[in-house]
């Protein structure tokens, strides 16, 4: 069965932290927004239209009649057909907890660029998206990084991972994180990356997993820009 991943065309966002599962598990996935009539195929299915529920926003994934919504629950849910998460339950839900706060910090990012409204233009919010890229940069960026660097160290022995001995899709997304944080503050991570050396340790051998390797290398993979969760707005960032 092909999995069918919904997600706007033009953007990695949210949707790349399940593309990346995917990826790497060598899935038989479709991109369907970036199909021909695809996006209008996305659109009619956030309409609520049919019985079930229907998705209030982007990424969600249909596997055969099941529709999962919310990249953590779509991960979940993967996690173990993909054979990227630990098999015991309690595995299961550590993992599921590590992705959540992944999500908390995915919400932070994007309102350093939006603080005030989602529907507004970021030059509409400038000297708000100021202020809070600035508190962002100082106190939370710290916060999260130092987080994540700690579990890892707790675990991470000749390969650094997040979880147990195995690479899982936290895994994958905190080399997303990495990359979308080095690409939207390249000045503040450059100064901030001495402190979460595993970090990025895990990003650099997350990069050189064939699959993924391939996969960075592909047309699949879409770039960063101003219109997605990792916008690059020098004036918020650190020199
Ligand atoms: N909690 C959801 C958030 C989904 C979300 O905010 N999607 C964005 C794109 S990255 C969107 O399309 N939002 C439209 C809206 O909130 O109106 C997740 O983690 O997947």
């Amino acid at each position: 069965m092909t999995y069918e991943l919904y997600y706007w065309d033009g953007i990695p966002g949210r949707g790349e932290f399940v593309r990346l599962a995917l990826e790497q598990a060598g899935a038989d996935y479709v991109d369907v927004a970036r199909t021909d009539g695809g996006m209008a195929r996305m659109m009619a299915m956030m309409k609520n239209k049919t019985a079930g529920v229907a998705p209030l926003a982007p990424p969600f994934l249909r596997d055969g009649e099941f529709l999962v919504s919310h990249a953590a629950n779509i991960l979940l849910y993967l996690g173990n057909r993909l054979g990227l998460a630990p098999e015991d339950e309690a595995g299961r839900i550590t993992a599921h907890g590590l992705q959540l706060t992944i999500t908390d910090f995915v919400a932070e990012i994007h309102d350093t660029h939006h603080p005030i409204g989602v529907s507004l233009y970021y030059e509409d919010q400038k000297d708000e998206a100021l202020r809070r890229a600035e508190n962002f940069l100082e106190e939370r960026l710290p916060k999260f990084l130092g987080y994540f660097e700690r579990q890892l160290t707790k675990n991470s022995h000749r390969q650094v991972h997040a979880l147990g001995g195995t690479l899982t899709y936290v895994d994958l997304s905190l080399f997303h994180l990495v990359e979308g944080l080095r690409y939207a503050f390249p000045g503040a991570m450059t100064a901030a990356e001495p402190d979460y050396p595993l970090l990025v340790a895990l990003n650099a051998q997350v990069s050189h997993l064939p699959r993924i390797k391939a996969y960075l290398a592909s047309e699949r993979r879409l770039a960063f820009n101003e219109q997605g969760i990792f916008r690059h707005y020098p004036e918020l960032d650190r020199s």
